[in-house]
């Protein structure tokens, strides 16, 4: 299988965790993803552009992250990443973490993409906004951190984005997940594995 991504983005992360902690990385070569530039591969695998994309050995072009790590589930000898008996728990928090990488993205992508005169702080408040709830719901509703499936592993890659482009000061914001994410790096060696350099 070809993985399409880099080494910053959180949603490559989030497919690369999930094959180094359930055996799935031998089975899988990376090749680096240019979304920015017109007629790179990525875009004749992925028509959106964007990272991660993976083609099956069949050639068959998959994406986005959440429709990989479905597709590595049905490669393990039962579903671990989206297990059978928390599956809607694990979709919702799924969707948290994902929600927190895009509204994360946009703001990343206001402050960096976008010329600094069209920079608009109130949308920029408004993406930091879905943080922040996202935050405080995980403080009463995460997924067991000793337990590595797409859930968690979108959470952790969530945070460490977090962590890279600081668009909240989530440490200081809610330490209750800072002991989470400890937890999760404890059970997922793979998460500190994949760490950028930046
Ligand atoms: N929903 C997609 C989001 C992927 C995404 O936004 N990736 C970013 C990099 S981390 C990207 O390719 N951005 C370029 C663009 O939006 O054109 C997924 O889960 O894979």
């Amino acid at each position: 299988m070809l993985l399409m991504s880099t080494p910053t983005s959180p949603f490559g992360r989030k497919v690369k965790i999930a094959a180094l902690a359930h055996g799935l990385m031998p089975r899988l070569r990376v090749e680096t993803g240019d979304p920015w530039t017109d007629d790179t591969p990525l875009r004749s695998v992925n028509p959106l552009g964007k990272m991660p994309a993976l083609i099956r050995p069949d050639g068959k072009a998959i994406y986005d992250s959440g429709v990989i790590l479905a597709y590595l589930d049905t490669l393990l000898d039962a579903p671990r990443l989206f297990p059978v008996e928390r599956r809607l728990d694990t979709l919702v928090h799924h969707a948290l973490g994902d929600g927190i990488i895009e509204a994360g993205l946009l703001i990343t992508y206001e402050r960096m993409r976008r010329p600094a005169e069209y920079t608009y702080a109130p949308w920029i408040e408004h993406q930091r906004g879905k943080i922040e709830r996202a935050l405080e719901r995980l403080l009463h509703d995460a997924p067991d951190p000793g337990i590595v499936d797409a859930g968690s592993i979108t959470i952790a890659c969530a945070l460490g984005y977090l962590d890279w482009r600081k668009q909240v000061d989530w440490r200081a914001a809610c330490p209750a997940l800072v002991d989470w994410l400890d937890t999760f790096r404890d059970a997922a060696p793979a998460f500190d594995a994949t760490k950028a350099e930046h």
